[in-house]
């Protein structure tokens, strides 16, 4: 199983600035949290952080192949960005959209995910937790739990 774990722009000041909104875990922090949960489960996971929209776009392109499972936390290329919701819909590998907060109940402008309609599903609004809830939701998809 492995899951590449992406992260857009400015989460690399998660912890430092805006704890009111963001509280002050940082990336490093939740990499952590997700590597522990992800050894406990057998899973193998890759975690990258970029500001620059160009460098999402590639990381998805040359998933194929290499992950069975994107868990993606946009950041603000949520609600701007076509080009990483073609990405993501031209490499074919389901992707899990996730956000620390609950865009849903912040400004009009986070209301709207241009990524949403090409990902098997969202998780928003449980800080941290985001992280390793779309971590089981990748897990889930690649061995679905027996009922
Ligand atoms: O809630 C999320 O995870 C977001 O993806 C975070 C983005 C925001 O644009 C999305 O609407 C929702 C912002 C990430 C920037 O994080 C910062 C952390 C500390 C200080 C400043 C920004």
């Amino acid at each position: 199983m492995k899951i590449l774990f992406l992260n857009g722009p400015n989460l690399n000041l998660l912890g430092t600035r805006e704890p009111q909104v963001y509280g002050k875990t940082t990336l490093g922090d939740i990499e952590a949290l997700v590597r522990k949960q992800a050894t406990a489960r057998g899973a193998s996971v890759d975690f990258r952080q970029t500001n620059l929209e160009g460098e999402l776009v590639g990381w998805i392109q040359t998933a194929k192949g290499q992950f069975d499972v994107i868990v993606l936390n946009a950041a603000a290329y949520t609600h701007t960005s076509v080009a990483l919701r073609d990405a993501i819909a031209a490499t074919g590998i389901p992707t899990i959209e996730i956000h620390l907060s609950n865009i849903h109940a912040r400004e009009e402008f986070r209301h709207k995910s241009l990524i949403a309609g090409v990902c098997r599903g969202q998780i928003a609004g449980f800080g941290a937790n985001s992280y390793l809830l779309g971590l089981e939701a990748a897990i889930n998809i690649i061995e679905p739990a027996k009922k």
